[in-house]
């Protein structure tokens, strides 16, 4: 999709990008020269090639379809390097796209074979965003820490302990955690008994949330309640959600990260117009465009705030206004808040609003 350049030089925040899922093509590429070069068995990428296509010519997929993906990119990032170098480029991406401040996050894995272990996984992203920083990119980045609800609990315990850990020793960096994964796997409820161990240790909650229907776990999720939701697909009733889980939501602001072209490919949303953004928009919710993996989804969010303007036909101030306003959202403090605000507004007289 041609992009125009109003929603690149617009500056934005992105706050719901799992690394392994934002990987580029170029980077995956990258990685499997690399591991030509040491010697290493190739991995077979024609899965991944065959999606792609797929998106490219514009053929259904599937919501399983993804995790397979995923599946497979992990193969490919299976050491600590690798880790890096995705992070990097990852980073590097976003800000050629007019990212500002972004929040990634992962779910840290233990590779035995090639010595990675949860602790070297996070540590090799905290040093790919120092890394980035100490390059002078125009970006600021932070990082949560995720539990995949696919694996056990055991690993989830684990995780929030990580967690808790870097987020005393990061400085900063490590802000919160994600419970994210295939929402068709294992009862959520389980897992919150984690989740408020994190929160009560300083950790900001962003919780995949009603990414499929489910009023019992939604519910659950919403009154915990989580400083924001990811996806919140089916909250409304008769959409597989409640009144109640509706109001809940209401009630604490909480805002919502919202990923138009992931829903649309993974067909939990049947089309951009019928999209839930709608919805939560014109009530005047919180609401944020983000990407969630723009690597499986080839996309960017220059192209997810242009898609949400055309679809919704948002005058271009009002795309300003969406942007501004994500800041309210990030995990951080007014200092910070501030700061991007100022930013903003510098960047505002650069831009062509007619
Ligand atoms: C739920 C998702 C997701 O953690 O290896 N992930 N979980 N719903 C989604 N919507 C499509 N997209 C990505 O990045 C990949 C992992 O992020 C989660 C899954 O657990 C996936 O394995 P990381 O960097």
């Amino acid at each position: 999709m041609e992009v125009d350049p109003f929603y690149r030089n617009l500056p934005k925040i992105e706050l719901h990008a799992h690394i392994n899922g934002s990987i580029s093509t170029e980077t995956i590429d990258e990685l499997l020269a690399k591991n030509q070069q040491e010697g290493k068995q190739q991995l077979d990428i024609t899965a991944l090639q065959r999606w792609k296509a797929g998106l490219e010519k514009g053929e259904s997929m599937t919501f399983d379809g993804c995790f397979d993906m995923f599946r497979l990119i992990h193969q490919l990032v299976d050491n600590c390097e690798a880790v890096a170098i995705v992070t990097r480029n990852v980073i590097r991406e976003f800000a050629e796209d007019g990212v500002r401040y972004l929040e990634l996050r992962s779910t840290p894995r233990d590779v035995p074979e090639t010595g990675m272990t949860k602790r070297s996984y996070v540590e090799s992203v905290l040093s790919a965003i120092h890394e980035s920083k100490d390059a002078g990119l125009d970006i600021i980045v932070r990082f949560m820490i995720a539990i995949d609800r696919g694996r056990d609990l055991k690993t989830a315990q684990e995780t929030v302990k990580l967690a808790k850990e870097f987020y005393a020793s990061s400085g900063g960096v490590v802000v919160g955690l994600d419970l994210s994964g295939d929402p068709n796997k294992n009862d959520v409820r389980d897992y919150i008994p984690f989740l408020k161990e994190a929160r009560e240790s300083g950790l900001k909650l962003a919780i995949h949330t009603a990414e499929i229907p489910n009023v019992t776990e939604s519910l659950a999720l919403v009154q915990l309640p989580p400083d924001r939701i990811g996806h919140g697909t089916f909250l409304q009733p008769g959409d597989g959600g409640s009144q109640e889980i509706v109001n809940t939501v209401i009630k604490y602001k909480t805002p919502l990260e919202l990923c138009l072209s992931s829903n649309i490919i993974g067909q939990t949303v049947t089309s951009f117009d019928n999209h839930h953004f709608k919805f939560w928009y014109d009530g005047g919710h919180p609401c944020v465009i983000c990407t969630d993996d723009k690597g499986i989804f080839a996309t960017s969010l220059s192209q997810e705030y242009q898609i949400t303007a055309s679809t919704f036909n948002l005058t271009r101030d009002q795309v300003w206004e969406l942007s501004l306003k994500s800041i309210e959202a990030i995990f951080a403090d007014d200092v910070m808040k501030d700061k991007l605000r100022n930013l903003w507004a510098n960047e505002k007289s650069k831009l062509e609003f007619t």
